[in-house]
């Protein structure tokens, strides 16, 4: 497979700085090596989107933090991701606080609704994003990228590269989530996502769990964009997040999920988000997040 890896350095979406570097840790924890050893051709996006730094930035209206910036770095990632699927290739996306999703999801909205192609959204996170500015208890936009993307939030972002819904929440599956707000779940509700928390890993185990996530997908949808936030992982195997919340996945669970989802036979596209390496122990948790790219897109092991 050629493997188009694009990478947006931008920290504004959340409180704690330091995730911008977070696509040079997992270039240093060796993802192109990885690839390639797994028989894909690797290319970057070149030259990459440059992100003007926080400190010279405006925060604008508390309730969508750093929304003007936001907007227009995901509208040059949502080209791109556009232009990677146009060109037939697996676009890998690097983030990155999770706002960036909102520019992933609306390229790849762009380009699957051109082809008239059905697709859905596996969100591997311990948190919903599904907060809009009315129940952000944070005004921070990367709690708000998934709702943006079904439609919900502020205009300026449901309306980013084209007012259509970029994403079906019919077609949306997210697990692994143990801390949602309490206005979020009521949008979550309404939207109708299909949600397994934590909670429900644990009583139906990893692999039942990823079976009935693959049936959900191969069911309804022609493509799967996965998008993988690293604070869904215990803090014991990834420190360097942003918000560390114990009782994650651990290495095992988690690369199982990655191997079902790669012999689904659908998976078109995946995102790795909030790896922050001011916060991280010996970029344990880059190292994490390409271990979980190596899985998704293909397994070393036999
Ligand atoms: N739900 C909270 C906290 C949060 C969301 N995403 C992360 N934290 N990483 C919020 O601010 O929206
Ligand atoms: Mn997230
Ligand atoms: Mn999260």
């Amino acid at each position: 497979m050629n493997i188009r890896v694009i990478e947006l350095p931008l920290d504004f979406g959340a409180n704690r700085r330091g995730s911008d570097m977070g696509p040079s840790a997992m270039r240093l924890a060796g993802l192109k090596q990885v690839l390639t050893e797994l028989g894909h051709t690797c290319e970057e996006s070149f030259p990459g989107i440059s992100v003007p730094a926080q400190e010279f930035l405006e925060e604008g209206d508390p309730q969508v933090r750093f929304l003007k910036p936001i907007a227009e770095a995901c509208t040059a990632l949502a080209e791109r991701v556009e232009q990677a699927v146009d060109a037939g290739a697996f676009p890998l996306v690097l983030g990155g606080d999770h706002s960036i999703a909102i520019g992933t999801l609306s390229g790849l909205g762009a380009a699957y609704r051109k082809r008239n192609l059905r697709w859905g959204t596996l969100w591997i996170d311990a948190h919903g994003d599904f907060n809009t500015p009315e129940s952000t208890p944070s005004g921070n936009i990367h709690g708000m990228s998934l709702a943006i993307a079904c439609g919900y939030g502020h205009p300026d972002l449901v309306n980013l590269y084209g007012k259509f819904r970029k994403l079906d929440p019919a077609n949306v599956a997210l697990v692994g989530v143990r801390d949602l707000d309490p206005l979020e779940k009521v949008n979550m509700r309404e939207a109708g996502v299909t949600v397994f928390t934590m909670t429900e890993v644990d009583r139906l185990g990893i692999a039942e769990t990823a079976r009935q996530l693959v049936a959900f997908f191969t069911s309804r949808v022609d493509r799967l964009h996965v998008s993988v936030d690293m604070d869904v992982m215990d803090p014991m195997i990834a420190p360097g997040v942003g918000i560390p919340l114990p009782g994650g996945f651990s290495y095992r669970e988690v690369l199982l999920l990655a191997e079902e989802l790669a012999s689904s036979g659908i998976l078109a596209s995946a995102e790795l988000v909030e790896v922050n390496p001011v916060l991280d122990v010996r970029n344990q948790t880059a190292r994490m997040a390409v271990e979980i790219a190596g899985r998704l897109l293909g397994s070393r092991v036999y």
